[in-house]
């Protein structure tokens, strides 16, 4: 009797490893294989860096390299997004460069596909292609539990567009097929290719 108990225990030792050791190379081959990662850029920041960050949050958070390519630079921190308002003129391609002083915090701009976490040591770097009917007042928000105040971490982006960029504005049908293939890609790492 007492043998036969050992035998089942040993089997569920086996079946136990054999499941872990499934779960964790399917994370591999994720992660290394097909490069499913999260969905930012994590760069490692030394506290001169960070001090660097914070500096041009404060003072020149939005800088525009070239028409409509934006570079964004954001610092949370409990409870609030440094700078709180960020106005964007007609972008086509937003970088975002997010840091925090303290906690992890999340960085999410509700109604978008950017959303990404912001852990201490480190800058996320995450960039964005507006769809060409991004327009208006968009929250960004703490998604990530930091602590007593965390409901009222919060910040508006705000997105203007001029008249000219209004008139062509419309949205085709391949632009759509691209945004969505876009979003697949960032958010899931699989590639659409739409029918040709
Ligand atoms: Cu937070």
């Amino acid at each position: 009797m007492a043998r036969n108990g050992l035998v089942y225990e040993y089997m569920f030792i086996a079946i136990i490893v054999a499941v872990l050791a499934g779960f964790i190379s399917s994370l591999a081959y994720y992660s290394y294989a097909l490069n499913v990662n999260p969905a930012c850029e994590a760069i490692k920041a030394d506290q001169q860096a960070l001090e660097d960050i914070m500096q041009k949050a404060q003072t020149t958070p939005v800088v525009e390299k070239a028409e409509g390519v934006y570079e964004v630079y954001i610092v949370g921190r409990q409870f609030v997004w440094i700078p709180s308002t960020i106005v964007l003129e007609d972008p086509k391609q937003v970088t975002f460069y997010v840091a925090t002083s303290d906690v992890i915090h999340g960085f999410e701009i509700a109604g978008t596909n950017v959303n990404f976490m912001v852990i201490p040591g480190y800058i996320a770097k995450f960039t964005w292609y507006p769809p060409k009917n991004a327009e208006g007042e968009y929250l960004i928000l703490c998604n990530e539990y930091c602590g007593v105040g965390h409901q009222f971490m919060k910040a508006t982006l705000i997105i203007e567009r001029s008249q000219q960029a209004l008139s062509t504005s419309g949205n085709s049908a391949p632009e759509i097929l691209e945004y969505i293939a876009g979003l697949l890609s960032s958010t899931t790492g699989l590639a659409l290719i739409p029918p040709s």
